[in-house]
């Protein structure tokens, strides 16, 4: 342990403490490798990222409709946006440097804008090992999935005892259960759970119903294991609410998490389907209201919340609003978020309100390669943000350890997480 006297010498332990850091990776979309092609990866898959193509159809001669795009194969579709997003715009996007700082790690000569050359390397790799040097490149200890339980493309694989890996940890995404729940009961009842479907119905008999979609969650629980209950909601989410949301929130998902000792993540502030076209890249952003997890904090103090909000707008109110609560955890620069101008904005203001006691990001990787460019983009911002802050208190007269500035780093990318449920 070292007392850092000066302040360039604290600059370049901050620095090198954020690039050496193991990150723990809270929210993605990933699958183990025994899950298929349900797990994503190489070039054409990076390209044909639905943030990418979102973008090429706002480039693409117009003749070009997302109809036609989709029933083209993969290699078709992703020569499209390298054409259209990469070479004919310059890949200045967020999502397209993605792309190109992933090649470059990988060691592939992204320079030379060798689409062919590039794809014939991916068509070397195999998934296990690939997936194991990724997550190496990224610097993960491990990466949590969104496991959904009323996806019956997903479910095949876990009926079948799939293995899953030891490098991804599995939550139970649930939004079907709190946003449809007809959808949700007729699935449940096909699974031999007596769930009505008719909310509204006089005839419903909802504690029946409720029990039984508590008795779904703990069995998929222990079948699964996961580290937390996920629910994304859109942007005009309200607690409380006796719309049914609110009452499925109340009556099965929140004594869930109390019966299964799991927190809950809630990500606020998405308008499925703007343009429904797209696909889920036709998802829009929507400003939230705060005082809707304000509520649902104070009125469950034994549950613990881990919450990430989509616009940018709210994201000053819910700092303030986690300060007030100790069972609130903010991860993430979610989605739209998730660019440098933001995530270095939304990273000083938590870290002026909150200290280090929040999880700085998390990837929402659909692809895996892409984890190595979410994570190097993410890293660069962190340590230009945690080395200003540390000069400005060594400035004050405060002259921090290398071991407490480790520690700190490793609070914001996993550690404070991980601690959060111990709390
Ligand atoms: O609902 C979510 O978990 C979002 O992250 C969506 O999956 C979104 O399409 C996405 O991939 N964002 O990065
Ligand atoms: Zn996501």
């Amino acid at each position: 342990m070292t007392v850092l006297n000066d302040p360039a010498t604290l600059d370049s332990t901050v620095r090198k403490a954020v690039a050496d850091a193991t990150i723990t990776d809270i929210h993605t979309h990933l699958f183990p490798p025994s899950h298929g092609n349900l797990l994503l990866w190489n070039v054409d898959e990076m390209l044909t990222y639905h943030y990418l193509v979102a973008e090429l159809f706002t480039m693409a001669p117009s003749g070009l409709t997302p109809a036609d795009f989709r029933k083209m194969p993969k290699c078709r579709q992703a020569d499209l946006v390298w054409e259209h997003v990469l070479l004919r715009r310059g890949a200045l996007s967020e999502a397209a440097r993605g792309v190109v700082t992933t090649l470059n790690k990988l060691g592939l000569d992204i320079g030379g804008r060798d689409l062919a050359g590039i794809r014939k390397w991916f068509a070397q790799q195999k998934t296990e090992s690939y997936l194991v040097k990724v997550f190496e490149l990224a610097g993960l200890d491990y990466a949590v999935m969104t496991n959904d339980p009323f996806q019956p493309a997903e479910v095949e694989h876990w009926r079948a005892g799939r293995p899953p890996h030891e490098l991804l940890k599995p939550a139970l995404r649930i939004d079907t259960l709190v946003s449809n729940w007809p959808a949700a009961a007729g699935m449940m009842t096909a699974a031999g759970y007596e769930t009505a479907a008719m909310l509204e119905a006089d005839s419903f008999d909802e504690a029946r119903s409720f029990k039984e979609a508590r008795r779904f969650l703990a069995d998929w629980a222990k079948k699964i294991k996961p580290v937390y209950l996920a629910v994304s909601l859109p942007s005009d989410f309200a607690y409380p609410t006796d719309q049914p949301r609110g009452r499925v929130l109340n009556n099965v998902i929140i004594p869930a998490a109390r019966e299964l000792h799991l927190p809950i993540a809630m990500m606020i502030g998405t308008r499925r389907r703007a343009n429904p076209a797209l696909g889920d890249g036709g998802d829009a952003v929507g400003v939230a209201d705060v005082s809707a997890v304000q509520n649902i904090c104070a009125e469950n103090p034994d549950i613990k919340f881990l919450v990430t909000m989509l616009s940018r707008v709210n994201q000053h109110e819910l700092c303030v609003c986690a300060r007030k609560f100790g069972n609130l955890h903010l991860f993430g620069c979610w989605w739209f978020c998730n660019t440098p101008s933001i995530i270095e904005e939304m990273t000083k203001m938590r870290l002026e309100l909150l200290g280090a006691n929040f999880t700085a990001n998390h990837s929402d990787a659909r692809v895996l390669d892409l984890l190595i460019s979410k994570w190097s983009h993410t890293r660069d911002i962190v340590a230009d943000v945690l080395a200003d802050k540390y000069r400005l208190l060594f400035q004050a007269g405060w002259h921090p350890t290398d071991d407490e500035v480790r520690r700190s780093v490793r609070n914001l990318l996993g550690g404070a997480y991980e601690e959060f449920p111990a709390k």
